[in-house]
């Protein structure tokens, strides 16, 4: 394959740029995106690219990006930075990007919120990422576009690149029509049109594929093959890429030394008790409330286990300026201090609350520590948390409970499936979870681990990148016909 320069869009750079008196930092962030693409492209992508740029919007202003890119640019990447006005970026992100477009997709429409100024925010975001790239890209570069804020930038440079690959991956669901069909008219036939500005469109599952393409039947009155769509003399393919994650990077970091210290420390602290964990982002999406629910019920329903179990549960701050976010803050502290105070003792805390973001080897000491790993989204595009605590147990032991309404349930099948709704059953299958055998536990930690090592972060971004180019040499040959 001839090497092509390869541009990644999302919404913000992976970086974390930090300014003290008179000092300004700037390092690679750590999140799941920047980890899965430069695993890629440090191994078996390496000889594909010639160039790698990251487009996004860095999070400082442009003086502070000038001084941290001259002294400080990590090397992976050459950054192309994306400013824009504060009051438009609110518009766009915290508006309609987290208010309308992640509630919509997750199925909380209720949550969602119409503003035509946060739509028209989110075109013109979308265009200040159109008119930056547009100066750097060329027809024969590759551009890979990410998720829910970036929607309608792929129509935006199509109108400008007639010949450009590009590829459009969605990290959360694609809902289905009846959910989609709620937006106003004019704002589904923008997203939906700027989606199939694309070459490649990509999804976690089958059926969000199958979500977009019926709304794109319904909406625009345009049919499909089950996987092609022929738009504007582009034939787009429609496909399932469920997202991965570093699988060796997260087995072999059960050996770790800092993170065998850790983990020694918390068998300490654990004692002869039974350990339940949960770490995610403080979403409504993640069904943290059902879940303390289920694990009352466990509580009051087995008496036998008052002093013999610990709910270690980690929630991350995310998005705390948006009302909703800041809510359900409100109603999990007081669940849990009233949980701790009315069934604990002066011996016993059922539940261990952190709210704060957790060391990398602080996390994978907690996924090898515990005896259950309690995963309940209402809804999650793929859930990324599961298939890392099932590839840390290098121990082959632990027991992983997952909602049906993640991602992941598809692929993580010999988890103890629950709905994230019916926390009766929550309670069951935590006590079933802490009294498997231990050949059970390896079994179908075995059975999954194999599953998440073959189509690994590797393959997936692999099997992406390979499709797209494939998309576009057919679209090219037909040309040349
Ligand atoms: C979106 C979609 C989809 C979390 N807390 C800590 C920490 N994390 C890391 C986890 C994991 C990532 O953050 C969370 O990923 P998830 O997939 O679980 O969830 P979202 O943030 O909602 O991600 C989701 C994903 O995009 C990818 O497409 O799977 O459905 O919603 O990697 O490990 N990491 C550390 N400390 C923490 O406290 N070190």
């Amino acid at each position: 394959m001839m090497k092509k320069r390869l541009f990644i869009i999302s919404n913000r750079l992976p970086l974390t740029i930090e300014t003290t008196d008179n000092n300004v930092t700037m390092r690679q962030s750590s999140g799941g995106l920047i980890s899965a693409i430069t695993t890629y492209l440090k191994g078996s992508g390496k000889e594909f690219f010639s160039e790698k740029i990251w487009a996004g919007v860095p999070g400082c202003t442009e003086k502070i990006w000038d001084i941290a890119n001259n002294e400080h640019s990590p090397a992976d990447y050459n950054y192309l930075p994306v400013f824009m006005k504060s009051k438009m970026y609110e518009l766009y992100y915290n508006g309609f990007s987290n208010s309308l477009l992640w509630p919509l997709f997750h199925y909380f429409p209720s949550f969602a919120e119409y503003h035509s100024s946060y739509f028209d925010a989110y075109m013109e975001a979308n265009r200040s990422f159109a008119d930056i790239l547009s100066k750097q890209v060329r027809n024969e570069d590759f551009v890979w576009i990410h998720d829910y804020h970036l929607l309608p930038l792929a129509g935006m440079l199509r109108e400008k690149f007639p010949k450009l690959t590009i590829g459009f991956f969605l990290h959360i669901p694609f809902p289905s029509y009846e959910i989609f069909r709620v937006i106003p008219k004019q704002w589904q036939r923008e997203i939906l049109t700027g989606m199939l500005g694309a070459d490649l469109i990509g999804f976690h599952t089958v059926d969000y594929s199958s979500h977009f393409l019926s709304c794109v039947e319904m909406a625009l009155k345009t049919g499909h093959d089950g996987q092609h769509i022929s738009w504007e003399n582009r034939q787009i393919k429609v496909d399932a890429f469920p997202i991965s994650i570093d699988f060796d990077l997260f087995n072999n970091a059960y050996d770790n030394t800092k993170v065998e210290a850790i983990r020694k420390t918390y068998l300490k602290l654990k004692k002869d008790k039974k350990l339940l964990f949960s770490v995610d982002r403080l979403d409504y999406t993640k069904g943290l409330y059902n879940r303390l629910k289920g694990f009352k019920k466990f509580l009051l329903a087995n008496p036998e286990y008052h002093g013999k179990v610990v709910f270690a549960l980690v929630v991350v701050p995310s998005r705390d300026s948006i009302r909703k976010y800041a809510e359900r803050k409100k109603i999990i502290d007081e669940f849990i201090g009233n949980l701790n105070s009315t069934l604990g003792t002066i011996n016993w805390q059922p539940i261990i609350y952190q709210y704060n973001h957790l060391d990398f080897e602080q996390l994978i000491a907690l996924y090898t520590t515990c005896d259950v790993a309690l995963i309940t989204p209402l809804r999650d595009g793929m859930n990324l948390v599961s298939k890392e605590f099932v590839a840390s147990r290098k121990d082959k032991q632990g027991v992983l409970i997952l909602s049906e309404m993640a991602g992941a349930a598809r692929e993580l099948t010999e988890a103890l499936l629950i709905n994230p709704n019916d926390t009766d059953e929550i309670a069951e299958m935590i006590k079933q979870g802490f009294e498997m055998e231990k050949k059970e536990q390896e079994e179908r930690i075995t059975a999954m681990q194999e599953r998440i090592s073959r189509y690994d972060v590797n393959a997936w971004a692999g099997d992406f990148l390979s499709q797209l180019k494939e998309v576009k040499d057919v679209q090219l040959g037909f040309e040349i016909k």
